[in-house]
């Protein structure tokens, strides 16, 4: 098998003084935070479509990026080359897993049979190198939003020839990740949302995504499939009204159509901030939910309101999803999947390595302060002190159901004088401040 990558070897730890940009400063797998290992705890993921397949096109131009393969035209040559180069490229940067969209890693062919005998033969070729190598598949999914038939969705479609369309599309899409051993599934919502009420018929849309799900769930079940479902939740872009808009829409959706033991959420951060919300925000509720399930690890630009997908490097950030994550008791069957392209500017081989060293050096510094602030429970302590009222007295009866309106109305006359106690806001950032710079 040919190199891809010339001229760079194995990325490894060198430590926080190190100055070669090709080491880790802080991402050392096999350092014990606790009772696992950075690379236990983090289970970094590559994504197939923005390292092997994105070009660096955007509205205003074709794409910039220079590859070793972008001399190759024929289809499945290109998309063998990429395979190969994905898994040289996983060694060298110590990445122990990846995720795919059934398109990134085979060409359409002419009918649905033709495409799914092109993902045959790219399939055996990643089965074989999933062996040879030892790297795993943490999701597959299959993209349900470039092709022009996905154009007003696809279980959401008005059209029922679409949604069968897409409900075959799956059945591949499952047995394949089941074939190369994927831990999870995700479904993205693509296309599925509206643009305008006009002509949509919400109610209708939203039934057939759950019947769709639903199937989904009993095709898993017939072939065998254990792999955690997964929902990415995601509020605009493409579709003017994504449906699975934030994890709080998400819940409310499974809850409603009985799907709730079959699904978590992966969640993206620069989703989270396009639906109005911290990433941290949606770990936590879906941590409190028993959903917290994967992660799209990246971040957005705070100027531009647009997914961005870019590489994570706010350590503040990193530390309040590692604190979740570390909450969540780990990430399960979930990972950290670098759902994440460098820009458009960015467009060698060699940027592909700097942008995720500096997204795994991110995680491993953010995972460090997390462990450290919970290990000494300075945010915990506090907060549990903030809610002891609800330990004792009128507030431990609320908790356990013993009083009513009526009880209150006594308790609430009786009482002379109602204290409250400062928030501590800044002297909590302050707190948080000192760990970061110091863990
Ligand atoms: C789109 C997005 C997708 C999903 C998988 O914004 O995040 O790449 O992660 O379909
Ligand atoms: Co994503």
């Amino acid at each position: 098998m040919s190199e891809y990558f010339k001229g760079i070897g194995q990325v490894k730890y060198e430590g926080k003084d190190s100055k070669n940009p090709l080491a880790f400063k802080y991402y050392n797998p096999d350092e014990k935070i606790g009772d696992k290992t950075m690379k236990e705890h983090l289970r970094i993921s590559m994504a197939f479509w923005h390292t092997l397949t994105g070009s660096g096109q955007d509205m205003f131009g074709v794409g910039t990026v220079v590859r070793p393969w972008s001399s190759l035209s024929d289809p499945m040559d290109l998309a063998k080359a990429r395979m190969e180069a994905a898994f040289e490229f996983m060694q060298k940067m110590q990445i122990p897993f990846f995720c795919f969209h059934d398109r990134d890693i085979a060409p359409e062919g002419e009918t649905l049979a033709e495409t799914n005998k092109n993902l045959d033969v790219i399939v055996e070729l990643a089965d074989q190198l999933i062996k040879d190598t030892g790297i795993k598949l943490l999701w597959g999914t299959a993209n349900l939003f470039s092709n022009p038939r996905f154009v007003h969705g696809a279980a959401t479609s008005c059209n029922a020839d679409v949604f069968a369309y897409a409900a075959a599309q799956v059945k591949k899409a499952l047995e394949i990740t089941k074939k190369l051993g994927g831990e999870n599934y995700v479904f993205w919502g693509g296309r599925e949302g509206y643009e305008t009420l006009l002509n949509t018929d919400m109610g209708l849309e939203l039934d057939n995504l759950a019947r769709f799900l639903h199937m989904a769930v009993d095709y898993a079940k017939e072939i065998g499939f254990e792999g955690q479902f997964l929902i990415e939740p995601k509020p605009k872009e493409p579709t003017k009204h994504q449906y699975d808009s934030d994890v709080a829409s998400v819940l409310a959706f499974l809850q409603k159509y009985g799907l709730k033991d079959s699904f978590k959420v992966n969640i993206e951060a620069n989703h989270a901030t396009l639906a109005g919300h911290t990433f941290h925000h949606e770990l936590y509720l879906a941590r409190i939910n028993g959903v917290l399930g994967s992660v799209d690890a990246n971040q957005g630009d705070l100027l531009l309101g647009w997914d961005t997908d870019q590489f994570p490097t706010d350590i503040y950030v990193t530390t309040f999803a590692m604190y979740e994550i570390l909450k969540n008791g780990g990430l399960h069957k979930g990972g950290l999947n670098f759902d994440a392209k460098v820009r458009r500017g960015s467009f060698e081989p060699i940027d592909l390595f700097y942008s995720h060293i500096s997204g795994m050096d991110a995680f491993a510094r953010g995972l460090k302060v997390a462990y450290k602030l919970l290990e000494d429970g300075v945010i915990e302590e506090f907060i549990q002190k903030r809610y002891a009222s609800y330990t004792e007295g009128i507030g431990k009866d609320i908790v356990e159901g013993k009083v009513g309106f009526k009880e209150l109305e006594a308790y609430a006359l009786n009482n002379k004088e109602i204290k409250n106690v400062s928030g501590r806001q800044e002297m909590l950032e302050s707190i948080v401040n000192q760990y970061i710079l110091e863990a």
